[in-house]
C-alpha cells in the first residue's frame, strides 16, 4: 500500500469510477445413476439425454454427475455384475456425449463423504417419511425376505448425494419426484434445526420422456432390473434385437395412432420414445402416420432406435478398455472430494460432532 510521505500514514488509494460486473454465481446441477445393470432406452432419454443437453445449454454451471454404487446395493447384485456395470456405464455416459471438461464424472463409494452424509440425512428424517416412499413399497413387495435396511433408508443417502455439492438443479426422471420433494424437505429441516447448511435443490424433468414405459407392459415403467428381456432395450443390445424389440411391443388391436396414455398406453409410449429421438412434437408425428398402419409406425421407430443407438456404440467401445477413462473417473473424484470434504466438515460444526471448532 502507498504511504504518506508526510504524515507517514498509508494512503487509500481512490478506486477508478468504472463499475467491474459482479460474476453470476456458479449453479451445480448433480444427477446419478445405479449400476443394478446395464442401462436402458429408458435411462437414455429420462436421463442421459438431457444431462448432455443441459451440458451444452446452462452457463456457469458445474456438473457433478456420479455412478450411484453404494445404492446398487440396497437390493442383493453380484459383485463382478456390479464392478461390470460401473465401468460400463462410465464408458456410456461419455459414450453418450458427456464432456469431461464440463463435467465432473465419478464413482459415489470413491468419495467417502456420501455414506457419512447419508447417516446424517438419516438422522434428519423419520421413519414415517421413509415408508411412505413409493419406489421403496414396489421394491419391498417384489422381494419376500432379506429385504436390507437401507432400501427404505436409500432416499436419506439420495438426498445426501445432491445437498452435498449445493445443487441448484436435479435432472432426474418422474419415478425420482418424490425422492426429490424428500430431499427439500429434509434441507429445510435441517436449515431451521442448525442453521442455513444447505441449499435446497429443484428439480429438472424433461418435458418428453420423463417416464419410457416397459414394451410387454406398458403401464409399468421401463426398468433395467426387469426380468423380462423382451421389456426393455438396452443400449448396447445388438440391433438387431433392438429392431425386434421395437416390433413386438405391445400394442392395443385398433389401429389407430394416437396418443392417449390410458385407452392406448402402448402406442402412446412408442409415440414418446419417437419424438423423444427425433425431437419431433406428437401431434405431428400423429398427423404422419394418420393413414398408416402400426407395422409400418413400429418398422421407421426400429429404424429411428437403431440410428440413436449406433454412434453411442461406437463410442462405447472405443472408451470401455481405455485408461483415459480411469483418468476422467479419477479427476472427477478429486474435485468431488474437494467439495465434500468442506461441506462435512460444516455440517459437523453445526451439528457440534467431533472436534471441529
Ligand atoms: P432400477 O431398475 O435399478 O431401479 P432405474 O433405471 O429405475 O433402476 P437408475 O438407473 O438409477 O434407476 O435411473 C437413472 C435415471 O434414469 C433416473 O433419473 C431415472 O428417473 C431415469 N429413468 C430410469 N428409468 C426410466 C424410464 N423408464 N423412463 C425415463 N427415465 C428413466
Ligand atoms: N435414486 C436414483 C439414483 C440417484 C440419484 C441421486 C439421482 C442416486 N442419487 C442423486 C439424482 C441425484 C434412482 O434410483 N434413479
Amino acid at each position: 500500500m502507498p504511504v504518506s510521505k508526510s504524515t507517514g500514514k498509508a494512503k487509500s488509494i481512490k478506486k477508478p469510477d468504472v463499475k467491474v460486473p459482479i460474476p453470476p454465481k456458479q449453479k451445480r446441477l448433480v444427477s446419478g445413476i445405479k449400476p443394478t445393470g446395464q442401462l436402458t432406452l429408458g435411462n437414455y432419454i429420462g436421463a442421459l439425454k438431457q444431462f448432455v443437453k443441459l451440458q451444452d445449454e446452462m452457463e456457469n454451471t458445474e456438473l457433478f454427475i456420479f455412478i450411484a454404487d453404494l445404492h446398487a446395493i440396497t437390493t442383493p447384485i453380484d459383485r463382478q455384475e456390479l464392478k461390470k456395470n460401473i465401468r460400463s456405464i462410465a464408458a456410456i455416459y461419455l459414450a453418450c456425449g458427456l464432456n469431461p471438461e464440463k463435467v465432473n464424472l465419478f464413482i459415489q463409494s470413491e468419495v467417502n463423504e456420501h455414506a457419512v452424509l447419508g447417516y446424517i440425512m438419516e438422522s434428519t428424517a423419520y421413519i414415517g417419511e421413509m415408508e411412505r416412499m413409493t419406489q421403496y413399497k414396489d421394491k419391498k413387495q417384489k422381494q419376500t425376505e432379506g429385504i436390507r435396511t437401507s432400501l427404505m433408508t436409500y432416499p436419506a443417502l439420495m438426498a445426501a448425494d445432491i445437498l452435498m455439492y449445493d445443487a441448484d438443479i436435479v435432472p432426474i426422471g418422474d419415478d425420482q419426484k418424490q425422492h426429490l420433494e424428500l430431499t427439500r424437505n429434509l434441507a429445510t429441516r435441517f436449515n431451521n434445526l442448525y442453521g442455513d447448511t444447505f441449499v435446497v435443490p429443484e428439480g429438472f424433468f424433461p418435458e418428453t420422456g420423463a417416464r419410457i414405459m416397459s414394451l410387454s407392459d406398458p403401464t409399468k415403467k421401463m426398468d433395467k432390473s426387469n426380468e423380462n428381456h423382451k421389456s426393455y432395450i438396452l443400449l448396447l443390445d445388438d440391433l438387431a434385437s433392438v429392431r425386434n424389440k421395437i416390433k413386438s411391443a405391445v400394442t392395443d388391436s385398433d389401429a389407430l395412432i394416437k396418443y392417449d396414455v390410458k385407452k392406448k398406453p402402448g402406442i402412446s409410449n412408442l409415440l414418446t420414445i419417437y419424438s423423444s429421438l427425433t425431437n419431433e412434437p406428437v401431434k405431428e408425428i400423429e398427423q404422419k402416420y394418420k393413414d398408416k398402419s402400426y407395422a409400418v409406425f413400429k418398422a421407421d421407430l426400429a429404424e429411428i432406435v437403431a440410428d440413436a443407438l449406433r454412434p453411442i456404440q461406437q463410442r462405447y467401445f472405443e472408451y470401455i478398455n481405455n485408461p483415459k477413462l480411469d483418468e476422467i473417473l479419477n479427476q472427477g473424484a478429486e474435485r468431488a472430494r474437494l467439495i465434500a470434504s468442506r461441506k462435512i466438515e460444516k455440517v459437523f460444526k453445526r451439528l457440534g460432532m467431533g472436534r471441529v471448532k
